[in-house]
């Protein structure tokens, strides 16, 4: 017991002390009924809004390739997916299943492209983009095994780091005494912390602080393990923080009214500073009621809620993040508790409870120490920017008949495939006249399954330079990759299946008067009666893929090369021969 209250007491910043005097502030204050939002009021915050196509995206992604140079990415995974129905890490989970790339190579993937890019564009070779993983005692073991299978997926030595979040001790009641096991009273209860932990642990580690002062670099991008979208947002969103000097950027997209999604709000009260920062769906109704008496409506002109919708994936500037962390409040974001009481008397718990936080919550911090640092949002379309894979089969299947987003892996690949068929002009902004229904899941993209890789294109202006405007015809159930650097596609005609990967920077292939056809990558359902059996990715989807003879031309030496005909690769003697 002692050994396991001196790991609770280090593992805190502050130790035990602080947090069992915090946790009788706030369960005081959950008795009480007090409202966190008393005396604010709401309104909608100052932003930018990207519209794929338009000039102010193009602009932003070009801004944003300039800070990518100064940007470290870090991600948190330490949730596991209980909701998704998947018993590992989510992690280690195929994105798509035409490449089966995990979500885990695709985030080292994309790092890796944009320090190639950095590197070409600044001249400066021994540039790092750096990767920091947050894990938690479910995840780390595996994720660090995932990673040493795979060599880090291509990463140097050192340039991803891991930091494990701790758990919290549990509490039995309202006086915040600490909870035992039911049958050992000897064993400490301790219960996840939330997300929030990222920024203590960016403190603790000194990871902020290095790659600030020997870094040099300017920005931390945040982003969760399951929404293989948001790369679309890293560069633009980065380049919106650069030139509107935000210390804060939440990546946004549009919700409507009543849905489960938080939503950016600016909360004003007399006295203080305002308050840029996201409110849960659940207190927005009630906040906006007492405020405006109308609640979460829709603004009839949109549709939509005038409040954007909360992608939790952030963009801070790391001078301020530096500061904040290592003030006072030593980078614990503003935490909550949510009792469960037996009791009228609100003393006795259902359950043991603990303390939680959230790490969008930052601005709180970050107002307290940087007074006046700007805090803003950047709203994507959402089939530009949301595609996350949180809700298990079943849930998918409901949502789905509700005509809601099933947030489930499956339609989260589809969503993948119908961004990458609009960045090459094959849907338009994310569909097609058509939709497929997979497993009881219906509203899926119908058009071909294309996946542009990270290190084919990291902008749309990449993709515009590389693929010639209406030289692809894909039949609707085609499946394309593109994979490397030096692709560029002049014709092509599949029916079927194409993967075309170069990995060399000294190789080249230009795809001409191709036509391909075969019998291509097909996604046949798994009858309910087998899903049990089937594999763990494809039970979660409820359908799997079957290769029926799709054409993988991969570049395996030095050269300029022809892809052409039938799928020939021919070696040319010289570039002018292209
Ligand atoms: N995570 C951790 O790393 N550690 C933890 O202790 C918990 C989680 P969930 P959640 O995208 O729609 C968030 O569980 O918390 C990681 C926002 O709070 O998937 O229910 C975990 O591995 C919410 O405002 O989501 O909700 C994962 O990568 C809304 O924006 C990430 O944290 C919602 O996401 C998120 O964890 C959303």
């Amino acid at each position: 017991l002692v050994d396991a209250l001196a790991r609770t007491d280090a593992a805190y910043a502050g130790g035990l002390a602080k947090y069992v005097g915090r946790s009788r502030e706030l369960l005081a204050a959950s008795a009480r009924g007090d409202n966190p939002f008393e005396g604010f009021a709401p309104s909608v915050p100052d932003g930018e809004t990207l519209v794929f196509g338009d000039a102010g995206f193009g602009a932003a992604e070009r801004d944003g390739l300039e800070a990518a140079r100064k940007t470290g990415f870090v991600l948190v995974a330490g949730g596991l997916g209980e909701r998704l129905g998947y018993e590992g890490i989510k992690l280690e989970l195929p994105v798509e299943l035409a490449t089966g790339k995990s979500f885990l190579e695709l985030y080292v993937d994309y790092v890796l492209a944009v320090q190639a890019r950095a590197r070409e564009d600044s001249g400066d070779a021994s540039l790092v983009v750096p990767l920091c993983i947050m894990t938690s005692d479910d995840t780390d073991a595996p994720t660090r095994a995932l990673l040493e299978a795979e060599g880090d997926f291509g990463a140097e030595p050192g340039q991803i780091e891991i930091m494990k979040q701790d758990k919290v001790a549990a509490l039995s009641d309202g006086n915040a005494k600490l909870a035992v096991d039911d049958d050992d009273r000897w064993a400490l209860l301790t219960k996840p912390h939330g997300h929030g932990d990222v920024h203590s642990l960016m403190r603790s580690t000194g990871i902020a602080k290095k790659w600030r002062e020997s870094y040099g670099l300017d920005y931390v991008f945040f982003f969760q393990d399951t929404n293989p979208l948001v790369l679309h947002t890293i560069l633009p969103a980065l380049g919106v923080s650069a030139k509107r000097g935000f210390s804060m950027n939440s990546v946004c997209v549009p919700r409507r009214a009543g849905e489960a999604a938080g939503a950016i709000t600016r909360l004003a009260k007399a006295g203080d500073d305002d308050l840029v920062i996201n409110v849960e769906y659940n207190q927005l109704d009630p906040m906006l009621r007492a405020a405006t008496g109308d609640g979460d409506v829709n603004d009839p002109a949109t549709g939509f809620s005038p409040y954007p919708g909360n992608a939790n994936v952030l963009v801070l500037g790391l001078a301020d993040y530096v500061t904040t962390l290592h003030g006072e409040d030593m980078g614990v974001v503003d935490e909550f508790v949510n009792p469960k009481y037996k009791d009228d008397a609100k003393c006795d718990f259902k359950k043991p409870t603990r303390l939680e936080c959230m790490m969008q919550d930052y601005p709180k911090l970050l107002r307290r120490e940087v007074p006046g640092a700007k805090v803003g949002f950047t709203t994507f379309e959402r089939w530009v920017a949301f595609s996350p894979a949180k809700n298990a089969l079943d849930a998918a299947r409901a949502s789905s008949a509700k005509g809601e987003p099933a947030g489930a892996a499956g339609s989260a690949e589809f969503e993948v495939y119908a961004a990458h068929a609009t960045r090459l002009g094959l849907a338009t902004a994310g569909e097609v006249a058509a939709t497929r229904t997979l497993s009881g899941v219906a509203g899926l993209f119908g058009g071909p399954k294309v996946v542009l890789l990270p290190s084919f294109a990291l902008t749309q202006a990449d993709v515009d330079a590389k693929v010639t405007p209406g030289s692809l015809d894909l039949d609707a159930d085609a499946v394309l990759v593109l994979d490397g650097a030096n692709i560029a596609v002049e014709s092509a005609k599949v029916s079927g299946g194409l993967k075309v990967v170069n990995k060399r920077a000294d190789a080249s292939v230009v795809i001409r008067d191709l036509v391909v056809s075969n019998g291509g990558l097909a996604h046949v359902e798994i009858p309910d009666a087998d899903i049990p059996a089937a594999k763990p990715f494809e039970r979660i989807r409820g359908y799997k893929a079957v290769d029926a003879g799709v054409l993988v031309v991969e570049v395996a030496e030095p050269g300029h090369f022809l892809l052409s005909k039938d799928g020939q690769l021919t070696k040319l003697a010289d570039e002018a021969e292209l």
